[in-house]
C-alpha cells in the first residue's frame, strides 16, 4: 500500500526541493498579522496589508476566509506531485501519494475555523484522514512525545503533542468547504486541527516528524501559544466548547 523508504531521506529530500522549485511566486503576498505577532515580529515579515487591493485580489470568493502565507510565495502543488513524507520515531517512515491519502478511511467534520486574529468562519465541512490513522499506520514507538509538521512554503511549520495529534477531530485534510482544498488554502493537502486556532492548520503539508519533544512552531516562535486551543489560550479563558 504505502512506498516505504527506510531512514534514508535523500528521496523525500529531493522531491521537497523539486516541488519547492515549482511553485508560483505571486509577489505581492504576504501575510495578515494578527496585534501580537505583528508587534514581535514588525518587519521581519512583509504584511499584506490594505491599500491597493493585494490582499482582495487573492481572497477566494465569499468563503469567509483570509489566505495566509509567511513565504513570499503561495505553493502550487498537483495532487501527482503532492507527497506526504511520516518519519522519525516510527518503525515504518512512509512517503505518501495523493493517492495513498485517499485510499485511507476519511472522516468529515463540520466546525467554524478560527484565527487567533479575531477572525472566524463558521461551520466549515471538512474531510480528510484522521492524522491518529496515519500514525497507526506508521507504527508510532514508544519514545515518541510530539509530532513536528512542514508546510511545502519551506518557512511555516508546526508541532502537536502526541496526545493532541491523537483526537478524532485533528485530520490530514484533503477537502474542505465541500470541494477539494485550494492551493490558497494549503491544497492539495493541509493539516485541520479543529480545537485549535487556525495557526496549528498548517497548510501545503509535506512532512510529519514523530519526536520525543515539542519545539514550537513558527507562529510560537513569534507569540503565539504552543497549545493553541480555541477560547483557552493566547490571553482567553472562556471556556472551551469542544
Ligand atoms: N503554510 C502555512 N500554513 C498556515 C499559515 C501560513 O501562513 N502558512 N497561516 C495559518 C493561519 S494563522 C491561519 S488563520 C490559517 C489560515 O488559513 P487560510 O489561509 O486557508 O485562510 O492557516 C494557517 N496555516
Ligand atoms: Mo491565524
Amino acid at each position: 500500500m504505502f512506498r516505504s523508504v527506510g531512514q534514508d531521506h535523500g528521496a523525500g529530500i529531493a522531491i521537497g526541493r523539486r516541488v519547492f522549485l515549482g511553485m508560483a511566486g505571486l509577489g505581492v503576498l504576504g501575510v495578515v498579522f494578527g496585534s501580537k505577532v505583528q508587534r514581535v515580529v514588525g518587519d521581519a515579515l512583509s504584511p499584506l496589508t490594505s491599500g491597493g487591493g493585494g490582499l482582495a485580489s487573492i481572497l477566494p470568493g465569499a468563503d469567509g476566509f483570509r489566505i495566509y502565507s509567511v513565504s513570499s510565495t503561495l505553493p502550487s502543488i498537483s495532487t501527482s506531485r503532492y507527497r506526504l513524507r511520516v518519519d522519525g520515531l516510527v518503525d515504518h517512515p512512509m512517503v505518501l501519494t495523493f493517492a495513498d491519502l485517499q485510499s485511507m478511511p476519511h472522516t468529515s467534520l463540520v466546525r467554524d475555523f478560527q484565527c487567533v486574529t479575531g477572525w472566524r468562519v463558521p461551520d466549515v465541512h471538512w474531510a480528510g484522514v484522521r492524522l491518529s490513522g496515519i500514525l497507526g499506520a506508521a507504527g508510532v514507538q514508544p519514545a515518541a512525545r510530539a509530532l513536528t509538521f512542514e508546510s511545502y512554503d519551506g518557512t511555516d511549520f508546526e508541532s502537536l503533542t502526541l496526545d493532541q495529534a491523537g483526537r478524532p477531530d485533528v485530520i490530514v485534510a484533503d477537502r474542505m468547504l465541500g470541494g477539494p482544498v485550494t492551493s490558497e488554502h494549503g491544497g492539495p493537502v493541509r493539516l485541520f486541527v479543529a480545537p485549535m486556532y487556525g495557526y496549528k492548520s498548517l497548510k501545503w503539508l509535506s512532512a510529519i516528524h514523530v519526536v520525543d519533544r515539542v519545539s514550537p512552531g513558527f507562529w510560537e516562535q513569534n507569540g503565539y501559544d504552543v497549545d493553541a486551543w480555541v477560547g483557552s489560550s493566547n490571553g482567553r479563558s472562556d471556556e472551551r466548547t469542544s
